[in-house]
């Protein structure tokens, strides 16, 4: 829940500035872009100039091109630093990466996001983790923002709000989420243009990818894991880019009886970055926190320290297998 007198404060460093810059995450998902749109062009609309914008690579997913709002995106380095920042659906400052520095620098920094382990690094913070995006959030308070919702911003929401609760089928789904999504609808939201857009979007190099990723899964029954593993070779091999890879994990969650599936995929830099997801009474936000990450009860991830997948997956095992079942 957030206190009405922590929405106040928001709406007064809002307010008192017609410059506005609105941040989201590293390798932003559906529901910071949507976030980011949506929210910008409600500002917008009340009389902001907006820059909106998250850390390099700043590559928009193509998928997302159907939203509107997206002349209010800039390059970190196009950035001109002016007016207060409201960072979106960032659990810690950190998470803005280099644009952190511009935040420090802010006359105000409004925090809104939904991830347990917010650190409320704002100077108004709206966290609330019962909200199953950010975008409902935002939604529930536009009126105390001194913001409104229209066709266009509904159309981002919406589209956040189906994306980071899987299509409202996750365990953050709840009736205030139909509710918010019913409203949007009611405006004139059209669910199946969402599905057709983000769902329905994919190049046949990602099939591909998808089928050959799939074919390489492991399943470790005493562990109860399923996890695959995305080389720098297969995204060459397939002419897939990274920005296209955020689902690749969710192939492996439709395997019966696991509790964890992993997606380790290797980044440019040969680091190893780990996505998470689980069923509902295994906590890996917890565990991706451990090994330097973040996220939600059921879907989290991290970069991990070790040297190569092999490695990243043995560090995982050790992990799922040293603490019991549903710790945390
Ligand atoms: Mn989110």
């Amino acid at each position: 829940m957030i206190d009405e007198r922590e929405t106040a404060r928001a709406a007064q460093i809002i307010s008192g500035r017609r410059e506005l810059m609105i941040f989201g995450h590293h390798f932003p998902d559906g529901d910071a872009i949507g976030s980011i749109l949506g929210m910008g062009l409600m500002l917008e609309k009340a009389g902001h100039r907006v820059q909106a914008s998250w850390p390099e690579p700043f590559e928009p997913p193509e998928k997302y091109d159907f939203l509107p709002g997206r002349r209010l995106l800039r390059r970190p380095s196009e950035l001109q630093q002016s007016g207060a920042v409201i960072a979106l659906d960032c659990a810690n400052a950190g998470r803005m990466e280099e644009l952190e520095q511009v935040a420090d620098l802010a006359e105000g920094l409004v925090n809104i996001d939904h991830h347990p382990d917010n650190s409320m690094f704002g100077d108004a913070n709206l966290v609330d983790h019962q909200c199953a995006a950010t975008a409902q959030i935002i939604y529930e308070h536009a009126t105390g923002l001194g913001i409104r919702l229209d066709l266009d911003s509904a159309l981002c929401l919406y589209t956040a709000i189906v994306t980071d609760t899987g299509r409202f089928q996750y365990s953050n789904t709840r009736a205030g989420t139909f509710e918010a999504a019913a409203e949007m609808v009611r405006m004139g939201v059209e669910p199946n243009l969402v599905f057709a857009n983000v769902f329905q979007n994919d190049s046949l190099a990602y099939l591909r990818l998808t089928g050959s990723i799939l074919s390489g899964a492991v399943y470790d029954d005493d562990l109860g894991l399923v996890y695959a593993a995305l080389r720098r070779e297969d995204m060459k091999r397939f002419g897939v880019a990274m920005n296209e890879t955020e689902d690749l994990v969710d192939g492996l969650r439709t395997l019966r009886a696991h509790r964890v599936a992993a997606l380790f995929k290797e980044l440019p830099d040969g680091k190893v970055r780990v996505s998470l997801r689980s069923r509902a009474d295994t906590d890996i936000g917890s565990l991706a926190r451990r090994l330097g990450g973040g996220g939600h009860r059921v879907a989290a991830g991290y970069t991990s320290s070790a040297s190569g997948v092999d490695a990243a997956v043995q560090e995982l095992r050790e992990e799922l297998g040293g603490r019991s079942a549903g710790a945390g």
